[in-house]
């Protein structure tokens, strides 16, 4: 497709041409200036921070104290990238210098956190030692822990007080007949509790681990699987909770449920959510607490930025023989988030809410519409740095972008495979082409850096555009640019609203 330059007119005739006037349309509590300084280098608590910040997981944790159905601690595989995967397990001392060499080796580096393979909190030791060493040793990293909530409030103070700013609770239900169709038991008080009683338990403690997180100040996100069928109608009322209690972001995540994965739910055929119930349970959560659409649902030992994890770099025999200047790293990274917030303050960007729904930015003032525009959903093919940049065969996963008469705003993520990974095997290939066309299921269109023939030719098959034309460009800027092309074309081409082509 023949793409014309931006159109300021129509751009600023969309709508809202800063972050203020978004802001002022967009049911969201205001960000306090301490909150927005502990949240603008976190790539998970703030949406803009993700475009250019990283994290990294310390796999120090393998035991867990309950059972989740969607849980599969032994499975792995370099191309699997979902929470409790790991391909090594280390030891505190082997975390802290691996975090030391990640911050030398990735100046963007701004969070370490622990997330598995199994439950922090039931490997205390382990995850303290590692925690106070990072402190230690390198005190600008903010440090993060991801747990399933049922020994938060033994350890709330302690994290509290070890400058853990960022905790996540995974809270998917509370209704313990809910809960125990998720997990079927807890380890507690040294006895196995199964159903409802078990669930009850996890329940109270997690709402009592968020109260004290909230009264000593630390950030707490909800992360909630949405599991058709169990919990789906339920987390409405999660949400409503966790927003009273003082929760910052509610992460709604779909489940990942494939039979190899052998869980329970992968075998007994539990389907995730369409995105489209995933968008409509979101959008029903988003009122007063700010809801998590760029969550990549990552390995236990994720390294990098969200969309590019570098783990297999990082190997600990690797990194047993490198030697680190730890200072010149600090240094390093303050520079680097320097120049980082010097390009977001020049793009409008304040690493805050106001990104949940963020208008491209005209030069021009802004007119009236002439015409009510429908949104269209639009992939784009990142790997970092808020820019279209990467090639349609190196995309694990899809950002989705719906751009309307109001904007551009990020809707959420969808996974796929590497086309281009694994050997050149035409009958893989095809397959993972495929589904990679089935992901983008609803766009209208898909920007990447480029396309090879093939997957050009089964995109435009399936009535979604390919566009390598706003190569390098902000995401936004190309997202609109791409909107009004489709509008101005769409007419021909039978261009429904939600990117659905009439002849596709
Ligand atoms: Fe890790 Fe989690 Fe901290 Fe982020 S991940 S412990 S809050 S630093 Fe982030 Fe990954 Fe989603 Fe987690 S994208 S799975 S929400
Ligand atoms: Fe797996 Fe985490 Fe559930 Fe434990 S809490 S079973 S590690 S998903």
């Amino acid at each position: 497709m023949g793409l014309t330059p931006i159109n300021e007119t129509i751009l600023a005739g969309s709508g809202p041409t800063c972050a203020r006037t978004a802001c002022a349309r967009t049911p969201r509590r205001a960000v306090a200036p301490g909150i927005q300084e502990k949240i603008k280098h976190h790539p998970c608590f703030s949406e803009q921070a993700h475009h250019h910040y990283a994290r990294l997981h310390l796999a120090v944790a393998p035991a867990c104290n309950i059972r989740c159905h969607y849980c599969n601690r032994k499975y792995d595989c370099a191309n699997e990238t979902r929470p409790g995967v790991v391909s090594e397990r280390l030891t505190p001392e082997q975390a802290i210098k691996k975090a030391l060499v990640v911050g030398a080796a990735i100046p963007q580096l701004s969070v370490v956190g622990i997330a598995g393979p199994g439950e922090p909190l039931a490997n205390p030791k382990r995850t303290f030692a590692t925690l106070r060493g990072i402190a230690q040793h390198a005190p600008d990293l903010r440090l993060c822990l991801s747990t399933n909530g049922l020994r938060l409030p033994e350890y709330a103070e302690h994290l509290a007080k070890l400058h853990v700013e960022h905790v996540t609770i995974t809270m998917n239900a509370l209704d313990p007949g809910i809960g125990s169709r998720i997990h079927p038991w807890v380890f507690w008080d040294g006895q196995r509790l199964t159903g409802e009683r078990g669930a009850q338990v996890l329940i109270e403690q997690q709402q009592e681990g968020l109260r004290q997180l909230v009264r000593l100040g630390v950030l707490v996100k909800i992360n909630s699987v949405m599991i058709p069928g169990i919990n789906d109608e339920h987390l409405q009322d999660v949400n409503r909770l966790v927003t009273r209690e003082g929760a910052f972001m509610h992460n709604i995540l779909p489940l990942i449920a494939e039979p190899e994965h052998g869980t329970f739910f992968g075998l007994s055929g539990q389907r995730p959510p369409t995105p489209a119930e995933l968008k409509t349970v979101q959008d029903a959560c988003s009122g007063d607490i700010a809801i998590m659409r760029h969550c990549r649902q990552c390995r236990a030992d994720a390294v990098g930025l969200l969309g590019q994890d570098r783990g297999a770099e990082f190997d600990m025999a690797t990194i047993d023989t490198v030697e680190v200047d730890y200072q010149a790293a600090r240094r390093r990274r303050a520079e680097v988030r320097e120049a980082i917030e010097r390009k977001q303050g020049a793009a409008g960007h304040n690493g805050g809410m106001e990104v949940q729904l963020s208008p491209w930015r005209s030069k021009q003032p802004p007119q009236t519409p002439t015409v009510a525009a429908p949104p269209l959903l639009i992939a784009v093919a990142t790997r970092g740095g808020g820019l279209i940049n990467e090639h349609f065969g190196e995309v694990s996963a899809f950002l989705i972008y719906e751009a309307s008469s109001q904007g551009v705003r990020l809707i959420g993520v969808r996974k796929t495979e590497r086309y281009r990974a694994g050997p050149a095997d035409g009958t893989r290939g095809e397959k993972v082409l495929s589904r990679a066309v089935r992901a983008l299921e609803g766009c209208a269109a898909v920007l990447c850096a480029k396309f090879g023939r093939e997957p050009w030719r089964a995109l435009e098959a399936a009535g979604i555009v390919p566009n390598a034309e706003q190569v390098d460009l902000p995401i936004e800027h190309g997202v609109a640019a791409v909107y009004q092309e489709l509008l101005r074309t769409g007419g021909d081409q039978g261009l429904h609203p939600m990117g659905v082509v009439a002849s596709a």
